[in-house]
C-alpha cells in the first residue's frame, strides 16, 4: 500500500512513491523496537527460574496438570499435558490464577482434539515419566529446573525449556497506580492468592522495564492497559538441521539461523514494496514449524494470534556425525497463553495429516478457480472488461476469471458499483456468463465512514465496529478516507457480513461473481506499522490478542456469504491477502505486492512451498509482478512458472502500462498462449490434487524432500518442486537463461520430459537446455497423469471434453494414478456423494480403471480419447475390455525412438470399469 510515504497518499504522490522502490524500514519494528521481543531476547539461556511442583500433579484419564512456580517472583503457572490421537502432544501453560482471563485462540482448531490416555510410568522427587502410548514414546517431566523431553526409545525427539527460556509475564497491577488501567481495581491484592504461600520463600520483585506499561512507535502510543503479558518457550530438536514453515516471509524455503539477526516475525502487515530474503513480517502468519532430518519429520504448532517472533539456531554437525546436529527454536508472543501442539510425524505425510486433523484441510475450489485469472488494478469500466474479454478470444487464449479492483466501486464503498463506469453490472456479468466465464470483485474490510452508505450505517447501528481504547468506534485512514473496521471476531458481525452477499443485498451481483479480500491484515494507513492500534478493542479483547486472526475471519465470513447466497449449493472462491493457521479452509491466498523483477519470480516458489507445508495449498504470486513493468522475457517466464503454481493470476499496479498477453507482439503472445494452454490441459490433474488436499491435507505443491525424505540433496532445493508426487517442475527464473540444472530424485527411478518424452535416470542433476518456449516439467516413471487436450475458451467449456491419459512406466513396467470427476462447482460431491474417483493402474501389460469410491454415483459425458504409454515396447495387438467383458481392438502407433505407444480412441466412458491389454 501507499502508506510508506506518509498517511493517505493521493495518486500523484503514489506514483512518486513507486519510483523509490524499497521497503521503508522505519515503518516497521525490529525486535529491538518491539519492547516485549527485546525483553525476552535479553534473557540468557541456562537460568530457568521455573520449578515443577510435583505434589500438585493431577491426572485424569487423558489430562495431566501440574503447577509450575517461578522461583523469583513466586507466580504459579498451570501446565496441562495431553496426548492427542494421531501421535501428537499438546502442552498448555497459563497462569494458575490470572488477574483476568488471558486470550485463548478460538475458531482455528476444527474440533476439540481427541485425546488418548496418559499414564505415569515412574515418579520420584526429580520428576516423572509418562507413557505416551505406542512406539515406546515417553514424556519426561523434570522438576528443577522445569523441563519436558519427548523421547522415543533412547532418542530424544524434542525438549522444551531445555535452554530455560520459558518466560511468562503474568498479569499484574501497575506499581505507580496513577494510570487508569483495567486492572486498577485489583491492584490492592495483586496476585495475592497465587503468591501467598510462605513456604515458597521470599518474592524477588522484578523491576519494571521501559515499554512494559506504554510503548511508543514513531508517533503512535500503545497504552498497554494490561502491562507486560508476553510469553516464550524454547524447543530443542536433536539431530535436526532443517526447519521449514512459519510463513509468510519473502525468504528461502529452508529457514535460516537468526543468531545475530532479527528473529522471523509473524505479525500480519501491509508491507509496501517488500524486500526479499528478510525475516520481516508480511501479510499473513501461520505459526507452524516443520523440522526434518533423514530419520524423522515433526511439526510445532504454536497456537497464538498475537505478534510473534521465532528465533532459530542450528548447529550444523560435521558431515560424518549427524548425531551432534541440533536445532534450537524459541517462540515469543506478546500476549495470550502457551498452547503448543507437537506433531511427532514421523513421516512428512504424517505431519500433514496431524496438522490437518487440528486445523482442517484446503477447501476444494470450483474447477474454474484453478484455471487462469486475468486481473489488474483496474479494469476501468464495462467496456474495458468487454474488450479484454474479447481480446482473449481474438488471441485464442483461455481464461476463466476477470477481476475488478477497488476502482470499480462507488468511492471505495464496497458492495457498490461506480455508476458511471459500471452502470449495468448485471449486463456485464451476463455477458461473461454467456461465455461461461466469471468475475471477481474486491471487497475490502475497511468501511467508509459515511452516513449515506448503507453498509456503514448498518455496522454502526448494530455496534459492529472495532472500538478504540476509549470505547468509541475505531477509525483509521484507508482507501475510502476515514474508515471503520468491522469486528470480524464477533460471530454476529460475521453472520451479518455474510448476509450482505445475498443477491438482493449486494446489488448488481450474480452467481458468476466471486470475491477478493484485500487489506485485511488489517491495513490502516495511519496506524502503527500500517495496521490497527494494539489497544483497540474487540469486545473484551485487545487487538493485540487477536491481530493475526483478523484476516482469517474476514475470508471466512466472505466465503460463508458466498455459500449462503447459493443456498448452500455452490463452492465459494475467495482470495485473501492476510491469513492465519486454518485459513486453508476458506479459499486461496496470494503473496501480495511483489515486483516485476527476476528475484520476485524466483521467490514465489519457496513462498508458496512454505505455505503448502502448513496447509495452505491454494497459493500464487501476481504473474508479471505487481509493481513495475516486466520485460517481455520476464513476463513470459512468469506465465510459464505461474501456469504450474496453484493459483494462477496475472495482476498489475494501477500505474503500470497495460500488459494483457497480446500487447507484446505476436511471438510473446504465442508463448503466453502456450503456457496458459498447458495449464488448461493439466486441469484434471490440478483438480485431482486439490481433491486429495481437501480430503487428506497433503500439499498440492511439494518440496522434493517431502517425497524423498531420505535424500539430503533435496533438503535445500527451492528452484524446483513437485505437483503431487508425480510431476516435477523446474521453471526458468533467470534472465537470458540457456538452461536449468534440474535435480531428478529417486535412485532406481526414471523421469520423462513431458514435452519430448526423453527419459532420464533419477538421483542425478541434469542440465536441461532451454529456449524461450521451454517449461521444464518431468513426469515420474510409475505414474499416470490425466489431461484434457482440447483447449477452449474457459474451463467450464471443457467440462465434458474427453481425457488423455499419460502412462509413464517405471523401470519395472508399472504405473498408477487417479482420476477425479464431479460437477466441478457444487458441494454435491460431499453432500450427495456425486463424484467419480478412479484408480488407474498399469502392470503386466494391462492398464485398468477401478472404482475407488463404490458408494459414490455420478455420470460424466467425458470419455477416454487417447492413452499415451511412455517407456514400454511395441505390442502386437491392443485390446479393450469393457465393463461387460466385451473385447474390441484398439488402434495404436509406436514410436521406437521415444518408446511412446499411443492408443487411439479407446472410447470408454471416464467413469466406467475397463481394461486395456497389450499383447
Ligand atoms: O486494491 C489495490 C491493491 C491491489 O491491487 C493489490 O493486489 C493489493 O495487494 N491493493 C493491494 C492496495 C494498494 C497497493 C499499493
Amino acid at each position: 500500500m501507499a502508506a510508506s510515504c506518509g498517511r493517505f497518499v493521493p495518486l500523484v504522490l503514489l506514483f512518486f512513491c513507486l519510483s523509490a522502490h524499497a521497503v521503508d524500514h522505519s515503518n516497521f519494528k525490529t525486535c529491538d523496537k518491539s519492547t516485549f521481543c527485546k525483553r525476552q531476547r535479553e534473557l540468557k539461556p541456562g537460568q530457568s527460574p521455573y520449578r515443577a511442583l510435583l505434589d500438585t500433579l493431577e491426572l485424569s484419564n487423558s489430562r495431566l496438570t501440574l503447577q509450575l512456580i517461578n522461583n523469583n517472583n513466586k507466580v504459579r503457572l498451570l501446565l496441562e499435558l495431553y496426548r492427542l490421537q494421531g501421535n501428537m502432544t499438546r502442552v498448555k501453560i497459563n497462569e494458575l490464577k490470572p488477574l483476568k482471563p488471558r486470550f485463548e485462540v478460538p475458531d482455528v482448531l476444527i474440533t476439540d482434539p481427541l485425546t488418548e490416555p496418559l499414564s505415569v510410568v515412574t515418579q520420584d522427587e526429580n520428576g516423572l515419566v509418562l507413557s505416551l502410548g505406542g512406539d515406546e514414546q515417553r514424556l519426561i517431566v523434570s522438576a528443577q529446573p522445569f523441563r519436558l523431553d519427548i523421547v522415543e526409545g533412547r532418542q530424544v525427539l524434542v525438549s522444551l525449556n531445555s535452554r530455560g527460556l520459558l518466560a511468562f509475564e503474568h498479569l499484574r497491577a501497575r506499581k505507580d497506580t496513577k494510570s487508569e488501567s483495567n486492572l486498577e481495581q485489583d491492584s490492592g491484592q495483586e496476585n495475592v492468592e497465587q503468591r501467598a504461600d510462605e513456604k515458597d520463600g521470599p518474592i524477588i520483585e522484578e523491576e519494571d522495564k521501559p515499554g512494559m506499561w506504554e510503548e511508543m512507535f514513531k508517533s503512535h502510543s500503545d497504552s498497554k492497559p494490561n502491562g507486560p503479558t508476553s510469553i516464550s518457550l524454547d524447543f530443542s530438536l536433536p539431530q535436526v538441521e532443517h526447519l521449514y514453515g512459519i510463513p509468510e516471509h519473502a525468504d528461502t524455503l529452508k529457514l535460516k539461523n537468526t543468531d545475530g539477526s532479527d528473529p522471523y516475525r509473524l505479525y500480519n502487515l501491509d508491507v509496501f514494496q517488500y524486500e526479499l530474503h528478510n525475516p520481516m513480517a508480511l501479510y499473513g502468519s501461520v505459526p507452524v514449524l516443520i523440522s526434518h532430518c533423514t530419520e524423522r519429520t515433526m511439526g510445532i504448532f504454536w497456537l497464538n494470534a498475537a505478534e510473534t517472533w521465532v528465533d532459530i539456531s542450528s548447529n550444523t554437525a560435521g558431515k560424518d556425525s549427524s548425531e551432534d546436529a541440533q536445532t534450537d527454536v524459541r517462540w515469543i508472543s506478546e500476549s495470550g497463553i502457551i498452547d503448543v501442539f507437537i506433531m511427532l510425524g514421523p513421516k512428512p505425510t504424517d505431519v500433514f495429516t496431524q496438522y490437518a486433523s487440528l486445523t482442517g484441510t484446503q477447501s476444494f475450489p470450483p474447477l474454474s478457480a484453478l484455471a487462469y485469472h486475468q486481473c489488474r488494478w483496474n479494469y476501468n469500466d464495462q467496456e474495458d472488461v468487454k474488450a479484454v474479454d474479447q481480446g482473449f478470444d481474438e488471441h485464442d487464449i483461455p481464461y476463466d476469471f476477470i477481476w475488478l479492483d477497488i476502482e470499480h466501486t462507488d468511492g471505495k464503498r464496497y458492495f457498490t458499483w461506480d455508476s458511471s463506469k459500471f452502470p449495468q453490472p448485471k449486463d456485464m456479468l451476463q455477458g461473461l456468463m454467456d461465455k461461461r466465464r466469471k468475475l471477481v470483485a474486491i471487497v475490502d474490510p475497511h468501511i467508509k465512514v459515511d452516513s449515506g452508505y448503507k453498509i456503514h450505517n448498518e455496522i454502526r447501528s448494530k455496534n459492529f465496529y472495532v472500538k478504540n481504547k476509549d470505547g468509541g468506534d475505531y477509525e483509521g485512514w484507508c482507501w475510502p478516507g476515514n474508515s471503520g473496521y468491522p469486528d470480524f471476531t464477533n460471530p454476529e458481525m460475521r453472520a451479518w457480513w455474510s448476509s450482505m452477499f445475498a443477491y438482493d443485498q449486494y446489488e448488481g451481483s450474480m452467481e458468476n461473481q466471486y470475491i477478493w479480500n484485500d487489506m485485511n491484515e488489517p491495513s490502516v494507513f495511519n496506524g502503527p506499522e500500517v495496521t490497527m492500534h494494539k489497544d483497540a478493542l474487540h469486545g473484551v479483547w485487545e487487538h493485540r490478542d487477536v491481530h493475526n486472526l483478523y484476516g482469517l475471519y474476514v475470508q471466512k465470513a466472505t466465503a460463508d456469504g458466498l455459500i449462503q447466497r447459493s443456498g448452500g449449493v455452490e463452492r465459494p472462491f475467495v482470495l485473501t491477502r492476510a491469513f492465519f493457521a486454518g485459513s486453508q479452509r476458506y479459499g486461496a491466498v496470494w503473496t501480495g505486492d511483489n515486483a516485476a523483477e527476476w528475484g520476485h519470480l524466483k521467490i514465489s516458489i519457496p513462498m508458496c512451498l512454505s505455505l503448502g507445508l502448513v496447509g495452505i495449498s491454494f497459493c500464487g504470486a501476481d504473474v508479471g509482478g505487481f509493481f513495475k513493468h516486466p520485460s517481455a522475457e520476464l513476463l513470459v517466464r512468469w506465465y510459464q512458472a505461474g501456469a504450474y503454481q496453484p493459483f494462477f493470476r496475472a495482476h498489475a499496479h494501477l500505474d503500470t502500462p497495460r500488459r494483457e498477453p497480446w500487447l507484446f507482439g505476436p511471438e510473446i503472445t504465442a508463448l503466453i498462449r502456450e503456457a496458459v494452454r498447458q495449464r488448461y490441459a493439466l486441469l484434471p490433474n490440478w483438480y485431482q490434487l486439490f481433491y486429495n488436499a481437501h480430503r487428506t491435507g497433503q500439499p498440492v505443491m511439494r518440496p522434493l524432500w517431502v517425497e524423498y525424505p531420505e535424500d539430503v540433496t533435496t533438503f535445500s532445493i527451492e528452484d524446483e518442486y513437485l505437483l503431487g508426487k508425480d510431476l516435477l517442475v523446474h521453471p526458468v527464473t533467470d534472465e537470458g537463461s540457456m538452461g536449468v540444472t534440474a535435480y531428478l530424485p529417486g535412485k532406481g527411478e526414471v523421469w520423462y520430459d513431458v514435452h519430448t518424452f526423453q527419459k532420464h535416470d533419477g538421483s542425478q542433476s541434469l542440465f536441461i537446455p532451454v529456449t524461450m518456449s521451454s517449461i521444464p516439467v518431468f513426469q515420474r516413471g510409475g505414474s499416470i497423469i490425466c489431461r484434457k487436450e482440447r483447449i477452449r475458451r474457459s474451463s467450464s467449456c471443457m467440462e465434458n471434453d474427453p481425457y488423455t491419459l499419460y502412462v509413464a512406466l517405471s523401470l519395472q513396467g508399472f504405473a498408477d494414478g487417479e482420476l477425479y470427476i464431479d460437477d466441478f462447482h457444487t458441494f454435491n460431491f460431499e453432500k450427495e456423494k456425486q463424484f467419480i474417483h478412479r484408480h488407474l493402474s498399469f502392470s503386466a501389460n494391462t492398464l485398468s480403471s477401478r472404482n475407488l469410491a463404490p458408494d459414490s454415483h455420478f455420470s460424466t459425458g467425458s470419455w477416454i480419447e487417447k492413452i499415451v504409454i511412455i517407456g514400454g515396447s511395441r505390442p502386437s495387438s491392443v485390446t479393450l475390455r469393457n465393463a461387460d467383458g466385451i473385447e474390441s481392438a484398439v488402434e495404436f502407433d509406436f514410436d521406437s525412438v521415444t518408446t511412446v505407444l499411443t492408443l487411439r480412441k479407446p472410447g470408454v466412458n471416464a467413469g466406467a470399469d475397463w481394461t486395456v491389454l497389450l499383447r
